[in-house]
């Protein structure tokens, strides 16, 4: 009980077809017990133009000269009504020649069987195949696109003109890349197609870090349950973008489905074999299918094929069943005298109840009928995509008939002896043979040519439902996904304007959690999808600056992070620097402690002849001096941001000033310590020599010099930034380096001072008129006093002021030996000039000075 064309008399060779001229069967008849072969049902308009394409392009190829010159080809084409057993019965018929179901290899018609096209779909074709393949029989599929087909082993005489879903699933992942789309919800029809399909993309998706929300089956045979699960996942998941995966004939169902929920905003991704079917592209689905994005074989034109397609018409052949039915359909009519019932449905409908439909129309078919005002699939020739790969299919055949046809003896392919085949008497494998390396260019100048799998590559446009003038679905082009230098591109058209089925006419938003905003990280749900997760903050002293990080990375040391954690910031750096008013003041004061002292010098130096001045050693004068320039400028080196040289620089400065000063007050005292006890015993003790004192000033410098120069190169002070101190900020300090040297370098000055103080202590009786022991001796308590109290004060003080602290204890030790040492004697020398003459400086000239 099979449907379908013959036309094998008079040839000598045949191609047989395949394809869905109905829709699906018609449940049989709970109480036929005999198997019988079931009826088809829902006339296929589209499979109907496949299958007339197919004839079409057999004529053509035999009217050609250049292809089979000498051979006319046949057909013999049998109707799948879209279902396995039906195919699967037709390839048994094909196989036996009879229309008897057992297999008994080829032959009845007369003609010879060179190969199939077809099955459309894939697990027809799968199904068909597993039995043509025991025979090798050559099959060429033109829309069976299931990835499994591509395996050789399992089929290893078929072959297809069409792409397999392996790219099309990889450009879906693409796409969904591109327009940054995460999280993915899946329906596939419940075959091949859908199911290899759905799972070659969700394979692809995990490789892309994407999400699949949901995955959902329709039904093949109407299931309230089942249609009802797709249906709930839809509705209660967050993804807006859903990729559909099946043949438009059990797409229909479906759509009703979501037309009876009113399941609006999403974005269906299109599987190519919906995408550009009138079945879906209604536009009373648009509301919900409207702005669908996907994939389609690019679109060509056949010439002559449309006036092929005209020149139908029922009367021509009272026995050509198909064509009355066709007219029935597309006319809503009765054809008279004809028992081809009238559009029968027995599908059920979405509330779940059976909805038979017998009748009859009420109206004949007068025959008059007008095929040039139908709008039908059958007779639309500007979306032939599917169609020429019917035509690719038949001419493979061809093609490969022809090398065959074309072969010499003894250059042949077969082995042993390079044999040729001879038409029509070759096998099935010999045929396969010239398939399976077959190349040619199409009408429209595509190359064609079938790998190693028995695959074509594939190119697609990219398409998306847009509503045209007339209120139709227009399939606007937006992108193709095409193979250029040996990879595939998935390329959006610029400028083009994408319909997007959401409220905001803006590209949906399909994410199952928001991206996570700069400042936070993603935390894994356990148990859920990598795109579901929450934000967590990051933790303190870490920071994530961009959006959606997995992790937040800790600032450097020197940086602190901000409030929203978004950002690590360059913590403040603190110093005392010249510009604030603390820093200034210092500067200005040892600028100014500096300027007085040469003021004294200048005293000096033009007072130079005066008792005064030479009393007591005028050259220890002029170092002491010296060296307090050296002490009140070396408070310089504290301000200002302290690098590893002003590190290195300020101590030693500092203790060199100091040793040199306390060496000269030295020497001055030990004189006068001297001349104290002179005067003490009375007994003849000769006073220090000039040189001597200068020769004291000499080795304790030297040793000073010796320790700061080792300091410096065993273990110099550096730059150190003190964190610790305050978090916010960080200090810039420098480091003693080593604590032992510096004690010792500070060491000599102390022990210096304490000389000087116990010297002075003793000499301070020492009679004379301008009091220079009483004032050094005082000035020595000063001193102590001043870094006595340093100490304490130093070590509780953070930040800056402990320069500051440090700088006030120099600044204020140094004006006090300047004070003490030299403001008495520049008061007399200034301004008491009378006392400054050699008889009141008197004796103790000559006992010191000579
Ligand atoms: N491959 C599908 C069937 C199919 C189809 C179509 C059916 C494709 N394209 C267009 C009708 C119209 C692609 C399969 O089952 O392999």
């Amino acid at each position: 009980d099979l449907n379908g064309y013959v036309d094998a008399k008079n040839h000598s060779l045949v191609i047989g077809g395949l394809f869905p001229i109905h829709s699906r069967t018609i449940p049989a008849n709970e109480s036929i017990l005999e198997p019988v072969s079931a009826k088809c049902e829902g006339f296929n308009f589209r499979g109907f133009r496949w299958m007339k394409t197919m004839i079409h392009t057999i004529k053509e190829i035999n009217e050609r000269k250049d292809i089979l010159p000498n051979i006319t080809l046949g057909y013999q084409i049998f109707d799948t009504c879209f279902t396995i057993s039906k195919s699967v019965e037709a390839a048994l018929v094909f196989l036996t020649g009879q229309e008897e179901n057992k297999p008994n290899f080829r032959n009845s018609t007369g003609a010879f069987l060179a190969g199939i096209i077809g099955a459309g779909g894939s697990s027809l074709s799968v199904a068909a195949s597993r039995i043509l393949g025991l025979y090798y029989l050559p099959q060429v599929g033109y829309a069976s696109t299931c990835s499994i087909l591509s395996d050789k082993y399992q089929f290893p005489s078929y072959l297809r003109t069409i792409a397999s879903d392996k790219i099309q699933s990889e450009a879906m992942v693409r796409l969904i890349q591109h327009f940054g789309w995460v999280w993915i919800g899946t329906i596939a029809a419940d075959d091949d197609y859908g199911k290899y399909g759905v799972k070659l993309f969700k394979e692809n998706m995990e490789n892309a870090n994407l999400c699949i929300a949901f995955s959902e089956i329709i039904p093949k045979v109407y299931s309230y349950e089942k249609m009802q699960r797709a249906v709930d996942a839809i509705k209660t998941s967050t993804a807006r973008v859903i990729v559909l995966y099946a043949s438009d004939i059990d797409l229909s169902p479906f759509a009703l489905e979501m037309v009876y929920h009113n399941i609006t905003d999403r974005t269906w991704i299109a599987s190519e074999a919906w995408i550009t079917s009138a079945l879906i592209a209604k536009p009373e689905y648009f509301p919900y299918f409207g702005g669908s994005i996907g994939f389609a074989i690019p679109r060509t034109d056949i010439p002559g094929l449309k006036e092929f397609l005209y020149d139908v018409h029922p009367s021509k052949d009272p026995n050509d069943v198909l064509t009355i039915e066709f007219w029935q359909t597309a006319f809503n009519c009765t054809w008279p005298n004809s028992n081809v019932p009238y559009n029968s449905d027995h599908r059920v409908n979405m509330t779940g109840k059976e909805d038979r439909l017998h009748a009859m129309s009420d109206t004949f078919c007068t025959g008059e009928e007008k095929l040039e005002d139908l709008k039908n699939t059958y007779l639309d020739v500007s979306q032939l995509r599917i169609t020429n790969n019917v035509k690719q299919a038949v001419y493979s055949m061809a093609y490969a008939l022809d090398s065959l046809s074309t072969c010499e003896e003894g250059r042949g392919p077969y082995v042993p002896g390079n044999t040729c085949a001879y038409i029509p008497d070759f096998e099935p494998w010999q045929l396969m043979y010239y398939l399976k390396t077959l190349k040619f260019t199409t009408h429209d100048g595509r190359r064609i040519e079938i790998d190693e799998n028995g695959d074509v590559t594939g190119y697609y446009d990219i398409l998306n439902w847009q509503l045209d003038d007339n209120g139709n679905i227009a399939f606007v082009k937006v992108g193709e996904y095409v193979f250029t230098n040996s990879m595939f591109e998935l390329v959006i058209t610029k400028n083009t304007t994408i319909f997007w089925n959401t409220e905001s006419s803006e590209s949906p938003h399909s994410v199952c959690a928001d991206v996570c905003p700069p400042g936070t990280r993603r935390g894994i749900r356990q148990g859920e999808p990598i795109c579901c997760f929450d934000c967590i903050p990051c933790a303190d002293g870490y920071v994530s600056q961009e959006p959606g990080q997995r992790k937040c990375k800790q600032c450097g040391e020197d940086y602190l992070t901000n409030a929203q954690k978004s950002e690590c910031v360059l913590k403040e750096v603190e110093f005392l620097a010249y510009d604030e008013p603390l820093g200034f003041t210092l500067v200005i004061l040892s600028i100014f402690g500096a300027l007085a002292v040469t003021a004294v010098t200048v005293v000096y130096v033009v007072y130079r002849h005066t008792p005064l001045v030479n009393a007591n050693d005028r050259e220890l004068s002029f170092l002491i001096q010296v060296s307090l320039i050296i002490t009140l400028l070396s408070s310089m080196f504290f301000i200002g941001k302290p690098s590893d040289w002003s590190c290195m620089a300020r101590h030693v400065t500092l203790a060199l000033g100091f040793s040199l000063c306390l060496s000269c007050i030295l020497g001055k005292t030990i004189s006068l310590f001297l001349a104290y006890r002179i005067s003490q015993s009375k007994t003849r003790l000769t006073s220090m020599h000039p040189v001597y004192r200068k020769i004291v000033v000499l080795i304790s410098v030297l040793v000073e010099t010796g320790v700061c120069a080792a300091y410096l190169v065993l273990e110099p002070p550096r730059v150190y930034k003190n964190m610790e101190a305050q978090n916010t900020k960080i200090i810039l300090e420098c480091n003693e380096g080593s604590i032992e040297f510096l004690c010792s370098v500070f060491g000599i000055d102390i022990f210096l001072a304490l000389l000087c103080s116990l010297t002075t202590s003793v000499a301070r009786q020492l009679p004379d008129n301008y009091y220079e022991g009483k004032c050094i001796t005082f000035g020595m308590l000063v001193f102590f006093m001043v870094w006595i109290c340093f100490v304490p004060v130093y070590l509780n003080t953070k930040g800056t002021f402990k320069v500051a602290v440090e700088i006030f204890a120099i600044l204020a030790s140094s004006y006090d030996l300047l004070g003490c040492i030299f403001a008495p004697k520049c008061f007399i020398i200034l301004l008491r000039p009378k006392r400054n003459t050699s008889e009141i400086v008197g004796e103790r000239i000559s006992t010191l000075d000579k």
